[in-house]
């Protein structure tokens, strides 16, 4: 059976999301980088897989998909099996209500809140040679703290965002998460000591160990 196709580097957050799930479940993969400079992203061949001219992209034989979130779920259906953690609960509704309630609050409270920290303090800096923009960091800073002060109660209660149990919630903040820890201000997350608990029980996995030392060597982070 071919590999599946995922279109972007590995080194972009959103294409790291989809990685960490196909290597969660061990499936077989090719990565096609997509030259950004050539504006590769924009042309014909691209836009017929992600119309928003975005990666990542993912192609399964005749199925092709964006929207990395939408991405890692058909991956973690397609290889469910025995031995990889149930990531998605389907087989219980509750269960499967959580893990879509903490997916939903990743992409629309805590990425809104932590992602311009990255933009202004990695990304920018790194991509398009400008400094960073203190006041929109200690603006998102703020945000975050809100948003932590809710995953604080959460995971007080709960090993993991949606219950006792690893989901694709979790996974979901891998990739920002791990960009914001190589931040001047990964620091904040000390005031919270479930929530860096549950941080450092992912960090762990060995998923994220290997897509984390990926990021890192593109990106130029050291790790510590
Ligand atoms: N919601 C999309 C966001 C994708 C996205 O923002 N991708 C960025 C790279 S991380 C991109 O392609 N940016 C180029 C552009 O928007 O022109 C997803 O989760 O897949």
């Amino acid at each position: 059976m071919a590999p599946v196709k995922v279109f972007g580097s590995a080194r972009s957050t959103n294409v790291a999301r989809v990685l960490v799930c196909l290597e969660e479940v061990g499936a077989e993969y090719e990565l096609v980088n997509i030259d950004f400079r050539a504006k590769e992203h924009k042309g014909p061949e691209h836009l017929a897989r992600n119309p928003f001219g975005q990666i990542p992209a993912f192609q399964d034989g005749d199925v092709v998909l964006f929207e990395s979130r939408a991405i890692a779920k058909y991956i973690l259906r397609k290889y469910k099996s025995a031995e990889a953690d149930d990531l998605l609960r389907d087989g219980d509704l509750k269960e499967a209500a959580m893990v879509d309630v903490w997916t939903e609050v990743e992409a629309h409270q805590y990425h809104p809140a932590l992602s311009p920290v990255v933009y202004e303090c990695l990304i920018y800096p790194a991509t398009r040679g400008v400094p960073t923009n203190h006041k929109a960091v200690d603006e998102s800073l703020e945000k975050l703290g809100k948003v932590l002060d809710v995953y604080e109660a959460r995971l007080s209660k709960h090993a993991y965002l949606a219950g006792d149990f690893v989901s694709v919630a979790d996974l979901s903040h891998f990739p920002f998460t791990f960009y914001f820890m190589a931040t001047p201000h990964a620091s904040l997350f000390d005031s919270y000591p479930h929530v860096r608990a549950w941080w450092q029980r992912l960090v762990e996995r060995p998923s994220m160990k290997k897509l984390g030392a990926t990021m890192a060597a593109a990106a130029g982070i050291k790790q510590a």
